[in-house]
């Protein structure tokens, strides 16, 4: 079959046209309305779309994220650059201790990996960005093997950290905590979107809690530690980790640098990894570390173990499985699972960029189902547009539109402009 190019050529475009509309100089929010900050692990995606026509602003993106790290090493998962009314829980709310006013937890670690990405895109002009960027992004790993680790798997702290939400992998954490003294507040997301596609305020209830009880100790780690009611080994995020860091060794070492610590790390994180293989489930999963229980559940971050350079045998039926239930690639949860919702977010729904890591993750092990989940990809984007996420079933747009990451995705990994396909 003829390929349609020219409806491919304004697919670009209209990606394109996202991205720009979304750039508030220097850095882009994932979408207006709804998210109208920079979002950590957005940026580093939004970094591959910038790479496919400007690469100075891919390079930028990733830069103004490390302008708000903090002294600890720690990059915030919002910076608040601008502050605007939309968005709740704001820069008062959260009072992070960094140069720029932010959040004080931090979110999936895709940096290193995207900007390793971005520079074998542009071996010349990337060297010096690479340079500059390499300290930064050790400092942040750093901070992540000195305050995240349980059995070398890396924890969350917040459901927000894992940049899951409202996955089932934090319900036992959040049934620990007693919301008590919340106090009342005015939430924003659900005046922008449809509130059944969103959490619950039993959910946000305890998100602010954890949030309030960061302030309360002034975000210091070690205080934050101890008797914490949430902790939670995240495959998500010990996967993004140990991938990011074989992409910091090898441009560690195309630096010249001594990358024996972040080899420490590895070998760490591989050993951690491996504490989250559910025996009972078959697959990768999350592991509540106060509780000391299982979720039990099959999400998308439970494929991600290819993307971190894992190949276990046993993961690739069960993927099969989850595929042939959904339409689209991934859901965030098996469709087999009770807790199943096709349409809230980290309960049920496909996203682009979860899809791209499993995705890749596949085809660096010449598994064909790498390049099939790239091909679904590109189809639900071109027949639904750019949406944050989909509901797996049929692909229907969900959650906010105009979405940067979904952009991103598309130009940098799933249009057929991309390989010729
Ligand atoms: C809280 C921006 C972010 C993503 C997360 C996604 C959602 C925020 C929210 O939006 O989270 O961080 O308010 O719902 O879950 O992955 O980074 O796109």
């Amino acid at each position: 079959m003829m390929r349609d190019t020219s409806a491919t050529d304004a697919r670009d475009e209209e990606a394109r046209s996202i991205l720009q509309r979304n750039d508030r100089g220097g850095y882009t929010i994932p979408t207006s309305g709804l998210y109208p900050y920079q979002w950590n692990w957005d940026s580093a995606f939004a970094a591959i779309g910038f790479a496919e026509f400007d690469m100075d602003r891919a390079w930028a993106e990733i830069e103004t994220l490390f302008s708000g790290q903090w002294s600890n090493g720690m990059v915030p998962h919002i910076l608040f650059h601008v502050e605007d009314e939309g968005y709740y829980p704001g820069p008062d709310v959260w009072q992070g201790i960094g140069p720029i006013p932010s959040s004080g937890i931090s979110q999936p670690p895709v940096a290193a990996t995207m900007a390793r990405m971005i520079h074998a895109q542009d071996p010349d002009a990337g060297a010096h960005h690479i340079a500059a960027l390499y300290e930064p992004m050790l400092r942040w790993h750093r901070w992540f093997m000195e305050w995240r680790l349980d059995r070398g798997a890396v924890c969350v702290t917040h459901p927000w950290e894992a940049g899951r939400d409202n996955a089932p992998d934090w319900d036992v954490g959040l049934a620990a905590i007693d919301p008590v003294g919340v106090g009342t507040y005015t939430r924003r997301d659900t005046s922008h979107v449809d509130s059944a596609m969103r959490p619950t305020k039993y959910d946000y209830d305890r998100y602010i809690w954890l949030v309030q009880r960061g302030v309360r100790l002034g975000w210091d780690e070690a205080a934050m530690l101890k008797d914490t009611p949430f902790r939670v080994a995240d495959p998500t995020m010990t996967f993004i980790l140990l991938r990011a860091c074989r992409d910091l060794a090898v441009m560690g070492r195309d630096l010249g640098r001594d990358v024996s610590e972040i080899e420490g790390w590895i070998a760490t994180l591989e050993a951690g990894a491996e504490t989250l293989w559910n025996p009972a489930l078959g697959c990768y999963d999350s592991r509540d570390a106060v509780a000391g229980t299982w979720s039990g559940a099959i999400s998308n971050a439970s494929f991600l173990n290819w993307y971190a350079g894992i190949d276990r045998s046993e993961v690739l039926p069960v993927l099969k499985t989850v595929l042939s239930q959904s339409k689209y690639g991934v859901p965030s949860l098996a469709s087999s699972d009770p807790r199943f919702d096709a349409k809230r977010y980290w309960r049920g729904p496909v996203w682009g960029m979860m899809n791209l890591m499993i995705g890749t993750g596949l085809s660096e092990f010449g598994y064909s189902e790498g390049e099939d989940l790239r091909v679904l990809t590109g189809d639900l984007i071109a027949e639904h547009g750019f949406a944050e996420y989909f509901d797996p079933t049929d692909g229907a747009p969900a959650g906010g539109s105009t979405f940067t990451w979904t952009a991103a995705v598309w130009l940098g990994w799933a249009s057929p402009n991309k390989t010729g396909a």
